[in-house]
């Protein structure tokens, strides 16, 4: 049995063929570590002829909302298909944020079902009755959950033991359990180019000074670009010494070591 198993249910599921076919996802689903099916949503409607599944709002308003009828057959049917039910996902902007911490809840779970929403959204007792976790990606509108559920995807079957290659690396991520600060600069050949150079450190082979060297670098990076992260209350934030937290200077210039 795989780790986890996705079911998406869409109306354009075309659009995950090329998604679900490439790199490390293709890899972790051959290796039988993650299963992906994709469900096309109009399989479920009631129209035979034209598998409309849409309609437009009672009390009027623009755009057409997706009807409660398909979704919940689909779903049911959806459920019934897998070993065990699944946690319902619904994709929607109104959803609450998807950040690390979530990603790394997600991926606990053995199923997710995710539900793409188009046009202006579900008939509301889609909600009432599957009462899905909505989840969004940021604050912007897309044309659909079609690329957050790839989002989502992406994001956590990087979790999965085995599915990188070195089962350590996703610990040290920028945002991960083991590290809440953006990540270190890397480097790699040639030691110079147009000018710019490697810094020193890096290539002198002590090790103690380059992890020095990364972990100053992260927490600088982080400073400059989201300082928002050092704010955040966790448990687990490495503590930031006084002598570089307040330090308005400009970062060293990309390819020069600090001074
Ligand atoms: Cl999950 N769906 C749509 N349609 N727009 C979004 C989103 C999701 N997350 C951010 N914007």
């Amino acid at each position: 049995m795989p780790a986890l198993r996705f079911d998406i249910i869409t109306l354009f599921p075309e659009i995950f063929s090329g998604y679900l076919t490439q790199s490390l996802l293709h890899k972790a689903i051959e290796a039988g570590l993650v299963e992906i099916v994709v469900h096309d949503l109009r399989e479920w409607s009631a129209d035979t002829k034209h598998h409309k599944v849409d309609d437009r709002p009672y009390g009027g308003g623009p755009g057409m909302l997706i009807q409660v009828e398909p979704v919940i057959a689909c779903v049911e049917a959806v459920q019934a298909m897998g070993p065990t039910p699944g946690q319902v996902v619904l994709l929607t902007p109104q959803g609450k944020p998807l950040g690390q911490r979530l990603v790394e809840q997600l991926s606990l779970h053995p199923r997710l079902i995710l539900l793409c929403g188009r046009y202006e959204g579900f008939d509301h007792r889609v909600l009432e009755i599957l009462q899905p976790m909505e989840l969004s990606i940021g604050d912007y509108v897309l044309n659909g959950g079609e690329v957050a559920a790839m989002v989502v995807i992406d994001s956590t079957i990087r979790m999965v033991p085995g599915v990188l290659g070195d089962e350590t690396s996703s610990h040290l991520d920028s945002f991960s359990r083991g590290n809440r600060l953006l990540e270190f600069p890397q480097y790699t050949r040639p030691r110079e180019f147009r000018g710019w150079s490697v810094p020193d450190v890096l290539l002198n082979g002590n090790h103690e000074a380059i992890a020095a060297w990364r972990s100053a670098q992260s927490r600088q990076r982080t400073l400059m670009q989201r300082k928002d992260l050092l704010a955040a209350p966790t448990q687990d934030l490495p503590t930031i010494p006084p002598a570089v937290s307040g330090n308005d200077s400009p970062p060293a210039a990309p390819g020069t070591a600090p001074s």
